[in-house]
């Protein structure tokens, strides 16, 4: 690989992926493609840890992996790989679990809502000891790569202040080990909210399908969740307190199109939310149509990206493992 910074990022295949996640993350990542070495995985092994069925694990995580393309990711250039496709993620995580104290993951905000959201749900039945380890298993992903950033969503700098903590501490205890991650969050399109109520971030796991557009939503339904997105009794296109919802639509609008929010409240002075959410949703449409084309024609092709994610797979392999067999050494097993 050229002398260049690697960055590292993932994505759990959970579920149908939104626009929050494109404009938050994938679009972004794309974007640094020519700066950096880039490792994309699709976290499948974090994604167990709520229950999920089996057949739909399986295809969302070749949907995602043809997201990552469709997005423009550059998978000769790159490593797109599957976390369960390469044991080192699993072997890495127990060390640095016995090197991860139980307060510091007892304090992670995604671990409390989780467990709380999951806790009088069928999924209640199994808040489990990996949702727990969670964070352990993310550090191992990204100090395996010897990661220099992290590209991340404003919802992961805990996990990735965590990770940081248990390098430092790696590298004090057994000697210089792993390179200490930094955080790489993008200011655009950090947080896309709900449509339904901008006080909550847009998420995949919202049980209103309104309140999230997905990638893969045909272009008529994403047109009518930005019409039926929620504003407020004023008629204004500007930021400000109790404008939370148009507000969102203009950073959704800024996101795709590249605009400033000055420019855009310049743009919609003196026109009325019909006109506003038109063009939003008109944007919104323009966004999806070229990602939903690509991605219908590699889903044509399911050889082609069984080809990707094997030999991502064996990229990452022959990185994760040097890495590994220096901190098996490290802590003592034998050679
Ligand atoms: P869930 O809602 O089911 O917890 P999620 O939609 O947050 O999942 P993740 O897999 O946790 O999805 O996130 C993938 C990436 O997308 C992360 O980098 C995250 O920060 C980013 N992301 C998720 N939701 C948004 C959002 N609403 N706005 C901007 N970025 C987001
Ligand atoms: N926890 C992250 C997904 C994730 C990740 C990572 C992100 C798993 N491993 C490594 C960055 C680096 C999430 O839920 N968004």
């Amino acid at each position: 690989m050229e002398n260049k910074k690697t960055i590292l990022s993932a994505i759990q295949p959970s579920g149908a992926l939104t626009i929050g996640n494109y404009l938050g993350a994938l679009k972004n990542w794309a974007a640094l493609q020519d700066e950096y070495n880039c490792c994309f995985c699709v976290a499948d092994m974090h994604a167990i840890t709520v229950r999920q069925v089996p057949a739909e694990l399986r295809k969302n995580s070749l949907d995602l992996l043809a997201l990552f393309i469709a997005a423009g990711i550059d998978v000769e250039k790159h490593i797109l790989f599957i976390q369960s496709q390469v044991p080192q993620h699993a072997q890495l995580s127990w060390v640095l679990t016995c090197n991860t104290y139980m307060g510091e993951l007892s304090r992670m905000t995604q671990f409390k809502d989780k467990s709380q959201r999951y806790s009088g749900s069928v999924a209640g039945e199994n808040i489990n000891a990996g949702l727990f380890t969670y964070p352990s298993l993310m550090a191992a992903d990204i100090l395996l790569y010897q990661a220099d950033l992290v590209p991340v969503g404003a919802d992961q700098k805990q996990h990735l202040e965590l990770a940081r903590d248990l390098a430092v501490r790696f590298n004090n205890a057994y000697s210089e080990t792993f390179k200490v991650p930094e955080p790489y969050i993008a200011k655009v399109a950090a947080r896309i909210m709900s449509l339904q109520d901008p006080f909550s971030k847009m998420s995949k796991s919202d049980d209103n399908a309104n309140s999230y557009i997905l990638l893969l939503d045909p272009i008529d339904t994403a047109v009518k969740k930005v019409k039926r997105a929620v504003t407020d009794s004023g008629a204004e296109v500007k930021r400000g307190e109790g404008k939370e919802g148009v507000e969102n639509l203009m950073n959704i609008y800024s996101a795709v199109t590249g605009k400033n929010m000055e420019e855009i409240e310049l743009e919609f002075e003196g026109k009325g939310y019909g006109d506003f959410k038109g063009t939003v949703a008109e944007s919104v449409a323009d966004c999806l149509r070229p990602i939903q084309e690509k991605y219908n024609d590699l889903m044509k092709n399911k050889d082609y990206l069984q080809e990707v994610y094997t030999a991502g797979a064996q990229k990452a392999q022959g990185l994760a493992n040097k890495t590994l067999r220096k901190v098996y050494k490290k802590v003592g097993f034998l050679q």
